[in-house]
């Protein structure tokens, strides 16, 4: 069993314990992403994984957010990744002009890390807000 699957299996065993609360997360049998989103976060703001894993981030929040990362600020042999699937931070910043590029509430995006390193991204509107994040990739 993979930690994914054991997480999804306590959340389902703590929803079926919790059935006659009135207070029922659905999210919590869906556990299974690992960076979640709040208004102006990543939560948790850094991961870190071994090289090959792949991370996924949910937004679980109710705003549009992107998940695009620092083209200076991720190793230099590194894929870059931005939702949206654009290969460049400017061509991510440009298309969001024109409304590209967003995941919406309950939407996922997922990058596989095949190079060690540390990868910063942030959220294009909350930039400002200081909506960043880091993945930490080892050997
Ligand atoms: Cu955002």
């Amino acid at each position: 069993m993979n930690r994914r699957r054991f997480l999804a299996a306590v959340g389902a065993g703590a929803s079926a314990t919790l059935a006659g609360c009135s207070v029922i997360d659905p999210s919590a049998a869906a556990d299974d992403y690992d960076v979640g989103m709040t208004a102006e976060a990543f939560r948790p703001y850094e991961i870190t994984v071994s090289v090959g894993d792949t991370v996924v981030w949910d937004n679980t929040s109710t705003r549009a957010h992107s998940v695009t990362a620092y083209e200076e600020e991720i190793p230099a042999e590194a894929e870059y990744f931005a939702t949206g699937g654009f290969d460049s931070e400017a061509a991510a910043r440009e298309a969001w002009d024109g409304n590209e590029g967003a995941i919406t509430n309950g939407q996922r995006f997922s990058h596989t890390f095949e190079v060690a390193g540390d990868y910063t991204y942030f959220c294009i509107p909350h930039e400002g807000a200081g909506m960043v994040g880091v993945v930490r990739v080892e050997e």
